[in-house]
């Protein structure tokens, strides 16, 4: 008797978590994490801004390869809020876990040092917006940042 009234209400709990769990949508695939990432900003190096070109290279973004394997930037651009585009060298290839400073100013390339070429700062000390995009202008990565007092720069 008594087995008889508790198995109904114990038959219908078991049945509701049978129900709960085949309610739980499976979980969402996560995205994957992206290739490259936009790691900071040096948006505001110390100094005046001035048209030295030493101190624009002061100001630079760093893009990190966040993958275990050697990756091509071929393609890749990097656009600030106000659309100024750099992009990356064909032929550029960014050693696995390994970050590149891309400098406002002219230079030379190196394996870990690329230039904008810019005659004037990119990266607006006032706040600003870097988007990584690929070939297809799809949006790899991007970085907000307002300025902060006292800071340089910014991790993103
Ligand atoms: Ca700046
Ligand atoms: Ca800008």
């Amino acid at each position: 008797m008594f087995a008889g009234r508790f198995s109904t209400p114990i038959a219908g709990i078991a049945a509701a978590v049978v129900a709960a769990a085949a309610l739980v949508a499976p979980l969402p695939a996560t995205a994957a994490a992206p290739p490259f990432l936009v790691a900071g900003i040096q948006y505001d190096p110390v100094g005046p801004d001035t048209r030295d070109n030493a101190q624009i290279n002061r100001e630079y973004i760093s893009i990190r390869n966040n993958t275990t394997r050697p990756l091509s930037l071929k393609g890749y651009r990097i656009r600030d809020a106000a659309s100024h585009v750099y992009f990356f060298p064909p032929t550029f290839v960014l050693p696995a876990r390994t970050t590149v400073l891309v400098h406002t100013g002219k230079g030379r390339n190196s394996a870990y040092h690329l230039y904008w070429g810019s005659s004037w700062y990119i990266w607006n000390n006032d706040g600003d917006t870097a988007r990584l995009q690929n070939s297809l202008n799809k949006v790899i990565d991007f970085c907000t940042y307002k300025p902060v007092a006292g800071r340089a720069g910014v991790a993103c």
